[in-house]
This record gives C-alpha cells, sequence and structure tokens, in this order.
C-alpha cells in the first residue's frame, strides 16, 4: 500500500511519529582510535551503515565530560565532551555527518543528578556558597541517616560529606548526587545549558529518569519492600508537573525538536498528564509496565522471581527458562492498556531492550534454535504497534546476552554492587549467582556491537574495556547484511513497510484474542484501510482463525518472518514464533 493511495484520515502528521529511533551507547559501539572505548569518531565512520538501515534519529548517550561512574550518566561538564570519546570538533562532525544523511540526532541529557565531581556538587560542599542548596544536603539525627530510603543500585541512598558534615541524597550511585529542582536557579542553569545544546542544532532529547526530580516534601520514610526503598516519596512527585510544563515552556516549546522522557514507576495515566493533549508538553515516554515484566515480583535482583533457592539453582535442567518465564498475558495487558490509553492523547515509544536490560531476544525470545525467528518476530511487534519504534544497538543483528565466567568481568555499577549483596545475602560465590547474573547484568547489553566475526568483532583494534561475546563469530553485521534472509534485512523491510503505511503509524489498535495462551493478535486500522498482526510468541504450533466479524477483502501478506506464508488470513496453522503481517481491506 502507497502512502498516497492512503484515505485522509484524522491526525495529526509529526516527523517523530513517522521516524524510527536508532540508540547509540557509545562506549560499545565503534572504536575508532584503539583505545578499547568507542568514541564518536567510530560512531560517525558507522553513520552510512544507520543511514543503510533506514533510520531516521539516532538517540545518542551521554557523551558529555564524566568520571564515568556510570558510564556517562554522572556528568562533570555539561558543556563538554569526555576525552574518551573525543572532542566537541568531533561532535559537531557527527552533527553535521548525521544531518547530512537526513537523519536527526537527539541527546540523552541527565538533569536529575549530576556527578560528585561537577563544579556545581564541589562547590555546594561550602555551605555559603551560591550552590548550597543545588542537592538534597541533610543531618542525620543520633547517628542516623536521614531517612530509610535506599539506592536503585543498591545500599543507602546517603552519604555522608566530611567537608559539609552533612548526607546528601543519591537515588543511584554515591557519585550521583541528586539536584535539588526546588531551587528556582538549578532549574534556571539547566534550562540555560539545554538552550546552548539545542542552539547547536540538536533535534532533541532523551531525558534520563526525569519523573524523579521531584521528591515528597520532608523526605519521608519509605516503605519496607524488597527492591527500592523510599521511590514513592520520589516517582511522579508533588512538583514533578510544574518543572517539566515550566521546561517545556522555557525551552522545548521555543524549537522544532523529539522529546523522549525516561520514566520509571509511570503509568499510563500519569503518562497523559506528560505526554497527552492537556499535559507537560513531552512527546512520548520511555515506560518500564512491560519492560520489568521478567523482574517480578521480587524486584530485578531478587530471587523469588525464579521460585527457586539459589542452592537449587544448579539443579534445575534449564535455569535459563526459569530466568526468562513470563506471561503473554502479562505482556498483551501492559501492551495494550498503552495502546487504547494513549490513542488519540499522547504517544508510545515502542522499545523492548536498551542499555539498561539484558538482550531483547535472551529474555522475550529464544536466543538458541529460534533466535532469528524470534527476533524478528519481536521486531514485528514493535514496528507493527502503534508509536515510535526504537531500536537498540545490536538488536538489528539479534545479538543475545552473554556468559559472565567470573565477578571481574562485570563492569556495571549495578551489576557489580547488587552481585555483591546478593552474593551476601546468600553467602555465595560468584559461580552460583552466575545464572541471576546472566539474567540481570546490564553488561549483557553493553557487550560491544558484534561488525564482524574478526578479533573483537571488529569493534576495537585495542584491549575492549568490556567482554566481547564470543558468539560474534556467527552472530555479526558482516554476516547479516550478506544473508538475505536475516534479521537485519528483515528490519529493513520493517523500515520500509512502516514508511509507506500510515495505517501501521497512525492507525488505531484493536485487541484480537484477549486471552490466547500463545498468539498476540492486533488490528491497526486508519479509515477504511485495515492491517492485521498475528504473532505467535512461543516455540508451539498454532493454529490462527480470522474473527467471523472480520472480513478479509483483498487480502495480502506484507510480511513475514517464514518463506511460504499465503495471502490468506482466514485460517492458517502458525509455526514456533511466527509472524505475519496482512493487509485486510
Ligand atoms: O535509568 C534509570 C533506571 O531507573 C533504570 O534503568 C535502572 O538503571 C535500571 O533499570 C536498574 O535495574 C537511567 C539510565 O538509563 C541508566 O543507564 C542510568 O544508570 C540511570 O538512569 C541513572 O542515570
Amino acid at each position: 500500500m502507497d502512502a498516497d493511495t492512503q484515505p485522509e484520515a484524522d491526525f495529526d502528521r509529526e516527523w517523530w511519529k513517522e521516524a524510527v529511533v536508532y540508540q547509540i551507547y557509545p562506549r560499545s559501539f565503534n572504536d575508532s582510535d584503539g583505545d578499547g572505548v568507542g568514541d564518536i569518531p567510530g560512531i560517525i565512520e558507522k553513520v552510512p551503515y544507520l543511514d543503510d538501515l533506514g533510520v531516521d534519529v539516532v538517540w545518542l548517550c551521554p557523551v558529555y565530560d564524566s568520571p564515568n561512574a556510570d558510564n556517562g550518566y554522572d556528568i562533570r561538564d555539561y558543556h563538554a565532551i569526555m576525552d574518551e570519546m573525543g572532542t566537541m570538533d568531533d561532535w559537531e562532525d557527527l552533527l553535521e555527518t548525521v544531518h547530512d544523511h537526513d537523519m536527526r540526532l537527539i541527546m540523552d541529557m541527565v538533569l536529575n543528578h549530576t556527578s560528585d565531581e561537577h563544579e556545581w556538587f564541589v562547590e555546594s560542599k561550602d555551605r555559603d556558597s551560591e550552590y548550597s542548596d543545588y542537592y538534597y544536603w541533610r543531618d542525620g539525627e543520633d547517628g542516623e541517616l536521614p531517612n530509610n530510603w535506599t539506592s536503585i543500585f543498591g545500599g543507602d541512598a546517603w552519604k555522608y560529606d566530611e567537608e559539609r558534615e552533612q548526607y546528601y541524597l543519591h537515588i543511584f550511585d554515591e557519585k550521583q548526587p541528586d539536584l535539588n529542582w526546588r531551587n528556582g536557579d538549578v532549574r534556571e542553569d539547566v534550562f540555560e545549558m539545554l538552550h546552548w545544546w539545542l542552539q547547536k542544532g540538536i533535534d532533541g532529547f532523551r531525558l534520563d529518569v526525569i519523573n524523579l526530580i521531584s521528591k515528597r516534601e520532608g523526605l519521608p520514610d519509605g516503605e519496607d519492600n524488597p527492591g527500592w526503598v523510599g521511590w514513592e516519596h520520589v516517582i511522579n512527585g508533588p512538583r514533578v508537573h510544574e518543572y517539566i510544563s515550566e521546561m517545556h515552556d522555557e525551552v522545548f516549546a521555543d524549537y522544532d525538536i523529539m522529546t523522549v522522557a525516561e520514566m520509571p514507576g509511570c503509568g499510563v495515566e500519569d503518562a497523559k498528564q506528560y505526554c497527552g493533549e492537556d499535559g507537560d508538553g513531552l512527546n512520548m515516554i520511555v515506560h518500564f509496565e512491560h519492560a520489568d515484566i521478567p523482574y517480578k515480583p521480587g524486584g530485578k535482583w531478587d530471587l523469588q522471581d525464579v521460585d527457586v533457592d539459589l542452592d537449587e539453582l544448579d539443579d534445575l535442567d534449564d535455569p535459563d527458562t526459569h530466568f526468562n518465564n513470563w506471561d503473554l498475558n502479562e505482556l498483551r495487558d501492559v501492551l495494550t492498556r498503552w495502546q487504547i490509553g494513549l490513542e488519540g492523547d499522547g504517544w508510545n515509544a515502542n522499545y523492548l531492550g536498551n542499555h539498561d536490560h539484558p538482550r531483547t531476544v535472551s529474555r522475550f525470545g529464544d536466543s538458541g534454535f529460534f533466535r532469528v525467528a524470534s527476533a524478528k518476530l519481536l521486531a514485528t511487534l514493535q514496528f507493527t504497534l502503534q508509536g515510535t519504534p526504537f531500536i537498540y544497538q545490536g538488536e538489528e543483528i539479534g545479538m543475545t546476552n552473554v556468559e559472565w565466567e567470573s565477578f571481574d568481568e562485570l563492569r556495571d555499577v549495578e551489576a557489580i554492587q547488587q552481585t555483591e549483596e546478593l552474593m551476601e545475602r546468600h553467602d555465595a560465590d560468584f559461580e552460583d549467582v552466575r545464572h541471576v547474573v546472566k539474567h540481570r547484568s546490564r553488561d549483557n547489553a553493553r557487550t560491544p556491537v558484534q561488525w564482524s566475526d574478526e578479533e573483537n568483532a571488529g569493534f576495537t583494534d585495542g584491549e575492549p574495556w568490556i567482554k566481547v561475546n564470543p558468539n560474534h563469530e556467527r552472530i555479526n553485521v558482516e554476516a547479516a547484511r550478506e544473508d538475505e534472509d536475516s534479521i537485519w534485512q528483515y528490519y529493513r523491510e520493517l523500515v520500509d513497510l512502516r514508511e509507506d503505511n500510515d495505517t501501521l503509524v497512525y492507525g488505531d489498535f484493536h485487541l484480537l484474542y484477549e486471552d490466547h495462551p500463545s498468539v498476540f493478535a492486533y488490528l491497526r486500522t486508519l479509515g477504511d484501510s485495515g492491517v492485521l498482526v498475528v504473532l505467535n510468541c512461543f516455540a508451539r504450533n498454532e493454529t490462527f482463525t480470522l474473527p467471523p466479524n472480520l472480513d478479509a477483502d483483498d487480502p495480502e501478506l506484507l510480511i513475514g518472518n517464514y518463506d511460504d506464508a499465503g495471502d490468506d488470513p482466514t485460517e492458517f496453522e502458525l509455526r514456533p514464533y511466527e509472524a505475519r503481517v496482512y493487509r485486510i481491506s
């Protein structure tokens, strides 16, 4: 179907709704100078690659000056580029190259916290300084911490500073103190800095944990829970809408940009207040409701979710299955709620993986025998829901989780702290918790992009900063581009399909078969045109029957991940992880 032949319907065209976004985690993308760390010139080399894939927007994870306690999410200087990544001139070249390829660039911006090495924080240790109130400084009482909040990365959320003789709040690592947004000077400085970047010609921001910026007055104790204590006083806090709409009015409203807000703990009703018609003016939300499904019920690093004891782990026939045990009803419910909830009042950011989660195909698909089929199925899901699809680097070739052989191989601040706590809690050694790490560590998503079967996967000529997945000998970009049935080629086809099909971008979502245990099927409609999506999410054979109230008028198969699927969607057999998309009217 051609865009020209589609009926005019009632929707607002926006470039950021039609775009396909590609997320780059620069440390792990491509190293140009052999120091083992990816860098900006390395990204520039690969811009034509992104263009070939059909990407419209590049989201660049932080490259600002940083001591790298959390790989750039701890910013020391918002106006400078970190040495390992290159220079500001390199960054300017990147922006120009991306624009020359008719793509856009959005920058990852971290505003909930800075590095403890940021000038504001260093100055704020002096109670008389103008920055004294830029962070959350509190006294502890009778040797107690100011409250019982814990850090998302493990341990307490407070650290004592000898110089100021007070505690400061850090929701993330102790090297990431939280900014005090109640202070108008903080907001003014932040807004000025955002203008500075926008005036360089960037096309928008991904805003890191931006719904955490307003903490409940008085910082009361949090309820006891196995994960993060205090979250109910931090997420979607009392003044968050005031701050975000102020940022929108003072800054974003002046530019034609895309704003993607990362928001843990954001539900669909909250989302409308941020990105709906009468909301704060953001474009879309990266929420966690589907991404956290395989972690439940005890939180990401709790063993309850596998319902076994650590001691029993080794005896399990298939520990991988235990860790990836998720229920289609749950996923379908979450996605449907967001699809319907934001229809006409907000917009979805459709992602399955990013740098904070293990690899998508290892979590929601099959990283073994059905890797290719299941990765294509997951891509089909992402591209056929209403919303903007986000590809995380390496997803386009179906990169998988890694076997972590020893504690020393871990690099991520969260993985290191949580693994240490896990070993301590269970009096275990690394070997005993290896499976947990394999299925939970963010390092899985941070192993270098596998460009080729060469040493270090063609990522670097030096010593890589993090382990390279040995399966790069099989799974790599070079091989994928040569193979016409590869996941990579399938992504290309999906990009083209979505580009030519307004129904896939703007069409309404209608769920079919509410509780089928394996098949997720839905219809997208726009005016008279309809697209049927049928996804068999597991390795079982199933039968699909078109509901009798639906007519398939002159149907056509638009895309599928098996060769010989027919054009008739009325009734058919679905093979393991089979995905089919039909035009049905
Ligand atoms: O992440 C925010 C966040 O809360 C989670 O992604 C969390 O780090 C993870 O799920 C813990 O299991 C953002 C960034 O994406 C992440 O890389 C940073 O570490 C974090 O903020 C702090 O800036």
